[in-house]
């Protein structure tokens, strides 16, 4: 049994898949109450304008499976929250799926026999209101590979051409990270579309902040040398120019963004290196100064 904790774009892309192919599974809602939770159903409209109603069972202990799909701020406070509800077997697996890096010693000291997995997602999709997702992009759902594939993710993975495991997820959750450094902090705080960092004020800018995001690469992820990455940026700046990033529409609407397990987690591990990244700093700062205003 697949347990899901959060149905926001994510969760719900997840419980639209296992609706869809019969897989057993079933809920975690946060921030519902119990009420709520017993009769939750999701409206799911795909990218095909298909609208699916769909009910979310409750989660039952214990939970075997557990996919974390609530943002990296609220994996710490989720997890305890399920703790005091729930049983989680001790050797569970459990799959991180969220923007930013930096939540999987949290989850492991939570659940230190528990097999923590890293994932990461190019699907997308938004909530209109809560339960009520629309896909927007079809993507693929990448799996840390190691010795943990439960029979349960087994057939997750076995049921979806788009989703796979991969034995190199940590290169892939770093470039997605630099990617996001680039691409968010500055779109949030100009409240800018993706597109709009070709402009020569901004490329200048995006330049500035791969040139320190090099120094951080080259000493985690070799292999991601700064040709590639600013061509990684560049590729998804373009492919996405009408979006607004995530943190720009988190700071649109007046919500916690993700800096801290974006640039911050960045931050993080460029001071362990004693490396200064003073551009990437001066916008981790201007994010939270706008957070601190709502
Ligand atoms: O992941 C994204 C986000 O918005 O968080 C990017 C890749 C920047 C696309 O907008």
């Amino acid at each position: 049994m697949l347990t899901i904790l959060g149905c926001g774009a994510i969760g719900a892309t997840i419980a639209h898949h296992c609706y869809t192919n019969a897989l057993p599974f079933n809920t975690v809602i946060r921030g519902v109450s119990a009420s709520f939770s017993q009769n939750s159903r999701l409206k799911f409209t795909d990218i095909n304008q298909r609208e699916f109603n769909l009910s979310l069972p409750p989660a039952n202990s214990p939970i075997t499976n557990l996919l974390i799909t609530v943002k990296a701020y609220q994996v710490e406070d989720a997890i305890k929250q399920l703790l005091k509800q729930q049983t989680i077997v001790d050797n569970a697996s459990i799959v991180l799926l969220h923007n930013g890096m930096g939540t999987k010693h949290i989850v492991q000291s939570l659940l230190p026999n528990a097999k923590v997995l890293s994932a990461t997602t190019t699907y997308a999709a938004f909530a209109r209101n809560k339960l009520d997702v629309i896909q927007t992009g079809i993507g693929e759902v990448l799996l840390e590979c190691n010795n943990a594939k439960s029979d349960s993710l087994a057939q997750l993975v076995e049921s979806w051409p788009q989703a796979s495991w991969q034995p190199n997820i940590q290169t892939i959750l770093w470039q997605k990270l630099f990617i996001n450094c680039a691409i968010n902090p500055l779109t949030a705080i100009y409240q800018i579309q993706n597109g709009r960092l070709t402009e020569q004020f901004f490329t200048g800018k995006v330049k500035a902040l791969l040139d320190e995001i090099n120094l951080v690469a080259q000493l985690v992820c070799p292999q991601l040398t700064i040709d590639k990455i600013e061509q990684a940026v560049f590729d998804i700046i373009n492919k996405t120019a009408d979006n607004f990033s995530s943190m720009n529409r988190d700071v649109a609407s007046k919500r916690q963004t993700e800096i801290d397990f974006i640039t911050g987690h960045l931050l993080n591990i460029a001071a362990r290196y004693a490396l200064k990244l003073p551009v990437n700093q001066a916008l981790y700062q201007q994010v939270k100064q706008l957070e601190a205003q709502y």
